[in-house]
């Protein structure tokens, strides 16, 4: 799926019977949808086996396809649907297109990733095309993504390397993140980016040095993550399989809050004592055992409740949790 104006392209194929590519087609297409009316606008024929699609500059729309040990790129022209060029790499793969540099990045997927390949495009045309150099030492997994600002390409390994115009600058290695990811986000308005690194674990780092700055969890296992409209989102399975879709928040604990009604009393103390005799009818749920963590120090004991007891007798007037 791409977007550009207004304008929603999704591929699909027309002959799903075919299991293999038809030189005759047309066996796929391009379905442009109104965004605004959500409406099937046109149709684009398309003679390969669409596999991804790219909205490029001036209007020029990127198609490949993925076969047996090989992969096409096609080209058409939004305005007049017309077919404009085709580039065939022998690899089947996985691509991404730099929107400032308006060329395709493309890592094989049918042998282990060492190296990518790079397709220049000019107004629908594939100019040129040249391989990285061989990332030996570097450990590349399929899946990557390009920063918005196209200086950036992001292995799912957690290698970052650079993007640039010039041949010889391009594809250098920038930076290894402290651990592999499923997915990435950036909010580049905030020089933030995110990555779902399994589970319902997010990282959140610093654009400019790549610096770790914080953790974040969603409810769900992340399958997909998104910034939208200043919020990070996620799309989500919960513990049932069902896919949810969250807004992703940085809870602020209130460390004694231990049954979250926003006061912090002598029922705090109750639901606490409650959780550490076993007290069925005082399960804490993940906030309460956050908020019952008054110490900090990552478990919820009697220490804890001792503070909670000095704090509501003013004996003390913070906890050490809210120190740290
Ligand atoms: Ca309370
Ligand atoms: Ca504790």
């Amino acid at each position: 799926m791409a977007y550009l104006d207004n304008e929603l392209f999704v591929i699909a194929l027309t002959d799903s019977q075919s299991l293999y590519w038809l030189p005759e087609g047309p066996n796929g297409m391009i379905a442009v949808i109104d965004t605004k009316t959500v409406e099937l606008k046109e149709k684009i024929d398309i003679k390969i086996r669409p596999f991804n699609i790219f909205a490029g500059k001036n209007g020029y729309l990127y198609v490949t396809s993925r076969e047996p040990q090989k992969a096409y790129f096609n080209s058409y022209s939004r305005s007049t649907k017309e077919f404009m060029d085709s580039e065939l790499v022998n690899n089947e793969c996985l691509s991404e297109y730099n929107p400032t540099l308006d060329r395709i990045y493309a890592i094989p997927i049918d042998i282990m990733p060492i190296d990518y390949k790079v397709l220049n495009v000019d107004n629908g045309k594939f100019v040129s095309s040249y391989s990285s150099t061989y990332y030996d030492s570097y450990p590349l997994a399929e899946k990557f993504k390009i920063s918005p600002d196209g200086k950036y390409l992001f292995n799912s390994s957690g290698v970052v390397f650079t993007c640039n115009e010039n041949v010889n600058e391009d594809m250098k290695f920038a930076f290894t993140l402290d651990k592999k990811f499923t997915d990435i986000a950036f909010n580049m308005e905030e020089n933030r980016f995110y990555t779902a690194v399994g589970g319902n674990q997010i990282y959140v780092y610093n654009y400019e040095d790549f610096s770790g700055i914080d953790t974040l969890s969603s409810t769900g296992e992340i399958l997909k993550l998104f910034y939208v409209d200043g919020k990070l989102c996620a799309l989500s399975r919960s513990a049932n399989g069902r896919p949810m879709f969250e807004v992703i928040q940085k809870v602020k604990i209130k460390y004694g809050d231990v049954n979250k009604d926003g006061r912090i009393n002598s029922t705090d103390i109750m639901y606490l004592k409650g959780y550490l005799l076993r007290n069925s009818a005082f399960n804490l749920d993940e906030y309460g055992l956050m908020a019952a963590d008054v110490d900090g120090n990552g478990s919820v004991s009697s220490l804890d409740l001792t503070y909670l007891k000095r704090y509501i007798l003013r004996r003390i007037s913070d906890f050490p949790a809210n120190k740290k």
